[in-house]
């Protein structure tokens, strides 16, 4: 049996996905916009198809243009990677109405997890810690509010239900800012997401983001490969990311990781896919799942040996797919840098012209990337250029190995983030991993800190 697959997307994730293809000998259909003709993986493609002028919503976002291009070129699955029309439950459906295969979760799950009171009640009625909260429906009288505000404390977080990955939320420090927060949170979210729907959750002040990985057949049989630590961010967007999560308690790290195959088990979860939780005190608190292959991928790939996005490629086109939590083995520790077009200082995108560049290469160093010398970055969609990993026998090794490969990496034309990433490395609450979400731009970037 032979298959092909559309890689609906761009970028170092559409060639991450080419040479999965290559290796599972799937054909491979590519497709760009106008802005993306010398995309690198393009050259690879078995076939590559025009969807559209550079504008995402005209291009990468158009379900009908990618449509097109799947009937013409008849393929039987659509591989969406991240961002675009990865968490879009519509275009799932669209594509199973269609007849082709959505590399992914079924359409009816996107929903279920997209929708993030559902998608906690589910983690919830798995055995998964939350975070305490709220989630019925907000009564009409003030003082019902206040009594359920008062029993959950302030600070509390009002979040839209449709929101996620930071959008859609409010802090609320006290009562005097109560109703008025509670009014502009669900008219933001009736506008942007079209449901206005809230729920209210403990704000937790200063955690870490660790989260879960996991693969499941689509059939009740599920993993876990173990945890990610994100907590290196700004604005949302994560730039150090390690695996596994250290300094997390045994117990809870047990009872946790047996919760979210549980979760997966129960909803028969197809594909890969995050469990995002804040973790404070020893505690872990479900945030949300993302239903789809994530930047960081390549870190849990390292320290397990075990290929996420072949693993994607193969459930969903029905091949066979090992499947025991047994054979996955964790050997020890692996860090990926974000190096985006950006100035390193003010984060403004520096997209244009890479004059010459030099890539790193070595034992335990793996650079995932679609750019190269001559290349001009586009200045429409997001700025991530390649990425860094490493993998050695522990964290402070790994930490070195990245020192050395960053010194060994330039790239010229361009602003890159490069000097940050050696900053951040170097610095003391980083190595001893004392860091939470707000270090970057609390701590590390006080003057930057808006
Ligand atoms: C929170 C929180 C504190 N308390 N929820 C931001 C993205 C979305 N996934 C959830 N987010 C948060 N939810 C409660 N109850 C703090 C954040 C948060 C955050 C979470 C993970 C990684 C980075 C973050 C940066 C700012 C805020």
């Amino acid at each position: 049996m032979s298959y092909k697959v559309l890689i609906a997307n761009r970028g170092e994730i559409a060639l991450r996905a080419m040479r999965a293809c290559k290796e599972l000998d799937i054909k491979t259909v590519a497709v760009y916009s106008t802005a993306d003709k010398d995309l690198k993986h393009l050259k690879f493609a078995d076939e590559s198809v025009c969807i559209g002028p550079p504008s995402p919503s005209l291009s990468y976002l158009n379900a009908a243009a990618i449509l097109s291009a799947a009937e013409l070129t008849e393929v039987d699955g659509i591989y969406p990677g991240y961002g675009f029309l990865a968490e879009d439950a519509n275009f799932a459906e669209m594509c199973e109405k269609s007849g082709f295969k959505f590399i992914g979760p079924s359409s009816e799950i996107i929903k279920k997890m997209g929708d993030k009171i559902t998608a906690k009640t589910l983690a919830e009625e798995s055995g998964i810690q939350i975070v305490p909260g709220y989630k019925g429906e907000i009564p009409k009288s003030e003082d019902e509010v206040k009594k359920i505000v008062n029993k959950i404390g302030y600070p509390i977080m009002i979040k839209a239900t449709a929101g996620g990955g930071g959008r859609g939320m409010r802090m609320v420090k006290d009562e005097s800012a109560l109703f008025n927060s509670l009014e502009i949170t669900i008219q933001e979210a009736q506008s942007a997401f079209g449901n206005g729907t809230v729920y209210l959750e403990k704000f937790i002040e200063n955690p870490r983001h660790v989260e879960v990985q996991v693969v499941g057949d689509g059939k009740g049989q599920a993993i876990h490969l173990g945890t990610r630590d994100c907590s290196m961010q700004r604005k949302h967007q994560k730039i150090i990311e390690e695996a596994p999560a250290l300094d997390i308690n045994e117990l809870a790290l047990k009872e946790t990781l047996e919760a979210c195959v549980s979760l997966c088990k129960k909803i028969k979860y197809e594909g890969v896919g995050t469990i995002e939780f804040l973790y404070e005190n020893n505690e872990f608190y479900f945030i949300e799942m993302n239903t789809r292959i994530q930047v960081e991928h390549p870190v849990t790939e390292m320290i397990t040996g075990y290929d996420l996005v072949k693993a994607q490629l193969r459930i969903a086109l029905g091949m066979e797919i090992e499947l025991i939590q047994n054979e996955i083995d964790f050997k020890g520790h692996a860090i990926e840098c974000r190096i985006n077009a950006e100035d390193p200082i003010t984060f403004q995108p520096s997209p244009g012209l890479i004059t010459k560049m030099h890539t790193p290469g070595g034992f335990g160093i793996r650079y995932d990337s679609h750019i190269y010398g001559g290349y001009r970055v586009p200045p429409y969609y997001d700025s991530l250029l390649s990425k860094v990993i490493t993998l050695a026998n522990t964290r402070e090794s790994a930490i070195k190995r990245m020192l050395s490969a960053l010194d060994e990496f330039f790239i010229q034309g361009i602003k890159t983030n490069h000097s940050l990433h050696q900053d951040v490395l170097r610095d003391k609450t980083f190595a001893e991993n004392k860091h939470t979400i707000n270090y970057l731009e609390k701590e590390f970037l006080p003057n930057n800190y808006e």
